[in-house]
């Protein structure tokens, strides 16, 4: 093994753009991880474009694969990262690879996105949302769900920052030690909340983080996020404030970038989703100047 880390992550993959593995996979090798993709999906392009085309892989087929890896002994991995899977079967399978990853690697761990949906709309199956609250979320070691999938995931409504702290202790009893909701709005400002549980049963540290809102859609910007969560908690594995704050000043240099190259090429940036420059970012994030401060609650 790696001393960095040898990262295993399911996700989907684009031929054109930038979202699932596409936003991952060269952040994490940036920041000095082995990374083995599995492509839950290929497809031409993301899913918000007028039309798509592509292929998608089911659970047996998924299961072949680690299967594969097995029969040689290569299933030693530090982590397992996942974002939007599409159907129960999938979910099902992602599991059962949990607990064969965890059984060669006791300390290995599970960085889970439950992407399901946002801004009070489902985009997966309502069959999957029980899958994740039952079976997903206690097996995981750190969540990263926005708002919307912190309310799915504990059933109730997040208006506050209160809300947010609380979802998050929730969600500790239920599992992961480490809880990060990407982003809650609350009077136009976005706010990620962190919470790190360092022992069982003991009050986690806290923390918010302010980001000021730009005016346009971004596609991809959640699997960065929880990529770069991944690889800078990994690296301050007692410091999720740290680890967030660099992953926050990346992820925000690259959007600023991704803004200015379009209105550059003349493009309205409200009209549609903006496909990250994420190649041209490279040095932010090596090497994030932080910029976006942790306050401790
Ligand atoms: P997922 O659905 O993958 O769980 P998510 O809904 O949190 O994740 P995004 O809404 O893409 O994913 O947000 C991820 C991060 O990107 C947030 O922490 C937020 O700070 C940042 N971000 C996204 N859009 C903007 C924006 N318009 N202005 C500022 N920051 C943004
Ligand atoms: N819209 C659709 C249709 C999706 O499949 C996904 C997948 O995650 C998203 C939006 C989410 O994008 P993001 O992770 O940038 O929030
Ligand atoms: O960013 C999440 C995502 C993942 N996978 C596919 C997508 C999207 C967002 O649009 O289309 C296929």
């Amino acid at each position: 093994p790696s001393e960095t880390g040898r990262v295993l992550s399911i996700q989907s993959h684009t031929v054109q753009g930038y979202v699932g593995n596409k936003s991952a996979v060269f952040p994490l090798q940036l920041l000095g991880y082995d990374v083995d993709p599995i492509m839950s999906v290929q497809f031409s392009n993301h899913t918000g474009y007028p039309t798509f085309k592509g292929q998608v892989l089911n659970g047996k087929q998924l299961w072949e694969l680690i299967e594969g890896l097995e029969a040689n002994n290569l299933l030693y991995y530090t982590h397992l990262l996942t974002g939007y899977i599409g159907s129960v079967s999938f979910l099902d399978t992602v599991l059962e690879v949990v607990s064969k990853l965890r059984s060669i690697n006791p300390t290995f761990q599970y960085v889970c996105d439950p992407v399901m949906g946002d801004e009070g709309k489902l985009y997966v199956p309502q069959e999957l949302v029980s899958v994740y609250r039952e079976k997903v979320v206690p097996v995981a070691s750190m969540l990263t769900p926005n708002q919307f999938e912190a309310e799915q995931l504990t059933g109730f409504r997040i208006a506050s920052e209160q809300d947010g702290r609380e979802a998050c202790r929730h969600l500790h009893a239920a599992g992961p030690s480490k809880v990060v909701i990407t982003s809650i709005c609350i009077n136009g400002t976005l706010l990620l909340i962190g919470s790190h549980q360092k022992e069982k049963g003991q009050s986690p540290v806290q923390f918010k983080i302010v980001i000021p809102k730009i005016p346009a859609y971004f596609t991809g910007t959640g699997d960065l996020m929880t990529a770069l969560l991944l690889g800078w908690s990994n690296k301050y594995p007692n410091n999720l404030e740290k680890a967030a704050e660099l992953a926050v000043s990346s992820l925000q240099a690259v959007l600023s970038r991704t803004l200015k190259d379009y209105e550059k090429a003349g493009y309205a940036p409200q009209t549609s989703s903006l496909e990250i420059r994420l190649i041209q970012s490279q040095d932010d994030i090596r090497n994030p100047e932080i910029k976006y401060i942790s306050q401790l609650y």
